[in-house]
């Protein structure tokens, strides 16, 4: 694990970071391929012989299989150190997840206050909101004022210690940091710098940004919505957590094309180019729209639609129409809805679940394209079956015939799902001063990397140790930074659990 490893990233030694296993059979394939364009087989069937006849694995660059059943070998990410200046929600999205596999993720905060979500929206009085305790778990918190000289120092010990640092600052903080990629790269020519931007270079680039922003400039908020309505965003936080999940990606790549050229490098997400890539099939629909009405959209066929994508209110947004229809009990309660899709292929076990068996052969109705300018009424007719039973009914019935559907489900009816609970998607978490809440666990699942959720830390919580335990700083030495005030005020500490 990367909390015990003392020198993680250190010039040279093949990457602890992208796993010992990933770095070697990387580093042979050139040699490999160079050889064989001259002589050398040789070696290669030599080793296999050996095998064949001592029944021993031979000795090769690769590790042996682990005899430890699957998940018990250590995390995807073991070894990898992160240097986490992230802050709010897009930021530690990112960290977040990285940590979930395996990576020892440092939180770097501002002494005194630390990560500004730690006292926005708070329901406890006294204890870490649930912004901040839901975006940082299993990560180390060490408070530095990285404007005091012997922070800097600090920071500077860090940075030859670490693999990846990720920030989220508005432009520019970073560099009025000190920490320019030129600084950074001068000390740990391994590290990689990945930073979250609400945009690319260009006309925007000095912006701050937050998520609604991002879901506006990026394509978004002009297509959702109703078409005579305004604009909308979406719950979906697409321009935080979407970037953060783009960083995370970008941060693995990089670590893997390290193994292979031993350097770090620049990593950066912009929350404008994340949502957009998100709405990519808008981007394809504004091109289609050149060519003639989208008909698969509400407006169609007796709407106007103009030189851009129109909001398409609930219509799906592939070749399946598909409409949100109500169910029993809409009148009262605001989620007895559900998605209803029109897909193509059961077309006629639609027709007869719905008690409309000659739409299966008029010719109106019975293929894609006749069923494009009728989509509003067909979806009227569904929805008088659908209003007559609950949308769990619903979904149980359609669901027998692969009739592709889903109720619309809300944060109560998700908080309370056992099948969430028992897949570690929706997880309980004890806190020592907040007590018992529920998270999102790790949305993603590896078989040999499984994720245990473990509770974010109290502001500073870790500071001595990864003093200690990273950097190897004696107690005298801890002291002396700590009496320069670069770590802030002396506080008392929370016991931790
Ligand atoms: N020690 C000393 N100073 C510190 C520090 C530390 N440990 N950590 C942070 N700071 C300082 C920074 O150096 C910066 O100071 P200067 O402006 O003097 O250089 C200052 O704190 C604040 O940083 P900021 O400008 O990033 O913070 P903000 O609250 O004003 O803006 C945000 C927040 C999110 C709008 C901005 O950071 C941003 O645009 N980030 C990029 C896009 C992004 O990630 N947005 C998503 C946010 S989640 O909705």
């Amino acid at each position: 694990m990367a909390k015990k490893s003392k020198k993680p990233a250190k010039a040279r030694k093949p990457a602890k970071a992208g796993g010992k296993s990933r770095a070697k059979p990387a580093a042979k394939k050139p040699a490999t391929k160079r050889s064989s364009a001259k002589v050398v087989k040789l070696p290669a069937r030599k080793a296999a012989k050996k095998t064949a006849t001592n029944g021993k694995a031979a000795k090769s660059a690769l590790p042996a299989p682990s005899k430890k059943p699957f998940g018990q070998a250590g995390k995807a990410l073991d070894g990898v150190r992160i240097l986490d200046f992230t802050h709010v929600q897009s930021g530690p999205t990112c960290t977040q997840l990285l940590a979930w596999f395996g990576a020892d993720v440092i939180k770097v905060e501002r002494p005194g206050v630390g990560d500004i979500t730690r006292g926005q929206l708070v329901d406890v009085k006294g204890a870490d909101s649930l912004y901040f305790t839901m975006l940082n778990h299993n990560k180390r918190s060490i408070t530095i004022d990285s404007k005091h000289p012997q922070g800097k120092r600090v920071l500077n010990e860090l940075i030859k210690k670490c693999d990846v640092l990720v920030e989220n600052f508005a432009p520019g903080a970073l560099d009025r940091m000190g920490l320019t990629w030129e600084h950074i790269h001068k000390l740990n020519p391994r590290m990689i710098v990945a930073s979250v931007k609400g945009f690319g270079p260009g006309p925007y680039e000095d912006c701050k940004v937050y998520e609604n922003v991002a879901q506006c400039t990026g394509g978004a908020a002009s297509t959702t919505g109703f078409r005579d309505g305004v604009p909308l965003v979406t719950g979906a936080q697409i321009g935080d957590s979407g970037t953060g999940l783009h960083l995370a990606l970008g941060i693995v790549t990089a670590l893997y094309q390290r193994t292979q050229t031993g350097r770090g490098q620049k990593v950066l997400a912009a929350m404008q180019d994340a949502v957009l890539n998100l709405c990519r099939v808008k981007l394809r629909d504004q091109q289609r729209l050149e060519r003639g009405p989208l008909k698969e959209y509400p407006q169609y066929p007796n709407g106007a639609f103009g030189d851009t994508v129109p909001r398409a209110g609930n219509a799906s947004g592939g070749g399946q129409p598909g409409w949100i229809l109500k169910c029993k009990g809409w009148e009262t309660d605001p989620n007895a809805y559900i998605y209803f899709i029109t897909q193509a292929p059961v077309w006629a076990k639609i027709c007869d679940v719905i008690g409309k068996p000659e739409w299966i052969t008029d010719p109106d109705y019975a293929t894609p394209a006749a069923r494009l300018p009728r989509l509003k009424d067909i979806f009227a007719t569904v929805e008088e079956w659908t209003m007559t039973k609950t949308k769990f009914e619903v979904m149980e019935i359609l669901n027998k015939y692969d009739i592709p559907c889903g109720p619309i489900l809300s944060m109560k009816e998700l908080a309370e799902d056992q099948s969430l609970r028992e897949t570690g998607t929706i997880v309980e978490v004890d806190h020592p001063t907040r007590g018992k809440y529920l998270t999102v666990g790790n949305p993603i699942k590896l078989s040999d990397s499984p994720t245990e959720v473990t509770r974010s830390p109290l502001l500073g919580e870790h500071t001595d140790e990864i003093l200690r335990e990273v950097l190897g700083f004696d107690e005298r030495r801890i002291s002396e930074v700590r009496d320069s005030g670069a770590l802030g005020l002396v506080v008392p500490r929370m016991a931790a659990e």
